[in-house]
């Protein structure tokens, strides 16, 4: 099992149900929080902050964030942002390390980003024509602003085109919005949306980075084992302080064993996250592509061991994605 406890992939609901209970029993030291816009669905985005003294949020402390599920499919992404919160909660009553950390930051997680195509890929069912493989390979959200009329009713799950329907969370931020690397057409996995920011999930996230003083973002996705910095686009030049930012990806990646690159080394895109983020703040922000070859493999074969390091995946011996934050966090964060 996750040092959670759990066995089995999450639900929508097990997220929700689980932020709000860690609030509950740590009151002075976790709090729920809900984003400002509710999504195409209707549904809230939820997020947790632990910090030491958590309501103070005028201690002008620096704020980490680690966010997970921007891509429905990427089940393992939401893992990790959770038990990454539980582990910070554990450890601040168990470990000097964690204790430290939480006492001299704050630490903001939200394990799913887009509630809507999460839902639709975790609870896939068949329908009408379509196979349950149609909907559990979900990648995108539930706008169906730019669809055709056909696609406009029923809601994302029970409507033929939900699978297609959407528009990529990671193309809508304003990084380089409109550039290389993704899609025009409404239908297609890598859709950047009518415009930057035209997404309630991105606006979101917007929100948050630009009300907070972030200075530490990790977005997790599956697959490929891959620690990924900005840019996102071969086009453009490096940041000032690439040596910096390079140095702290290869000191995540020598803990989980994953590979520390450039994202543009992977493929071109515009719209993603750090892309936006880091040119935006300056804040770090890294793509943490977890896991060696599937979006959501069997639960016990790999989304344990790369979380906590244990054979055989990746993170052997090293310590896993528990380990990779740790040392971002303590490198970059301590003043
Ligand atoms: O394409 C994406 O959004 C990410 N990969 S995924 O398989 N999870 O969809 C990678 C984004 C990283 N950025 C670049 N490759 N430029
Ligand atoms: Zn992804």
């Amino acid at each position: 099992p996750l040092p959670s406890g759990r066995t089995a992939y999450r639900h929508l609901y097990d997220y929700e149900y689980e932020i709000k209970d860690l609030a509950r029993r740590n009151p002075g030291l976790v709090r729920a929080f809900t984003l400002p816009e509710t999504t195409w669905e209707g549904r809230d985005v939820v997020g947790i902050e632990i910090a030491t003294d958590v309501r103070n949020l005028a201690d002008g402390k620096a704020v980490n964030v680690t966010m997970g599920v921007h891509h429905a499919r990427e089940w393992p992404a939401g893992e990790h942002a959770m038990e990454w919160a539980h582990e910070l909660v554990k450890g601040y009553k168990a470990d000097p390390r964690i204790r430290a950390l939480v006492a001299k930051t704050r630490n903001i997680v939200i394990p799913i980003v887009n509630p809507d195509g999460f839902n639709v890929s975790r609870e896939a069912e068949p329908r009408g024509d379509f196979t349950r493989f149609d909907y559990e390979m979900k990648r995108k959200n539930c706008n169906v602003a730019d669809s055709p009329e056909n696609m406009r009713t029923g809601t994302c799950a029970a409507n033929p085109g939900g699978r297609l329907r959407g528009t990529d969370p990671n193309r809508n931020y304003a990084g380089f919005w409109g550039g290389a690397g993704a899609s025009t057409t409404w239908s297609s996995d890598t859709f950047r949306g009518s415009g930057p920011f035209s997404e309630p999930e991105t606006r979101n996230i917007r929100s948050l980075v630009s009300t907070r003083q972030v200075t530490n973002l990790i977005t997790l996705h599956t697959y490929s084992n891959l620690v990924l910095r900005v840019p996102g686009v071969a086009d453009v030049r490096p940041p000032l302080d690439e040596p910096a930012y390079k140095a702290l990806g290869d000191l995540m990646a020598s803990r989980n064993g994953y590979v520390s690159q450039p994202s543009w080394q992977l493929y071109d895109t515009t719209g993603s996250t750090e892309d936006w983020s880091y040119f935006a703040t300056g804040g770090w922000g890294f793509t943490f592509e977890v896991g060696p070859n599937e979006f959501h493999p069997p639960f016990q074969d790999g989304v344990v061991a790369e979380y906590a390091g244990l054979a055989p995946a990746a993170g052997a011996g090293r310590g896993g994605n528990r380990a990779a934050f740790l040392d971002m966090l303590a490198n970059a964060a301590d003043p």
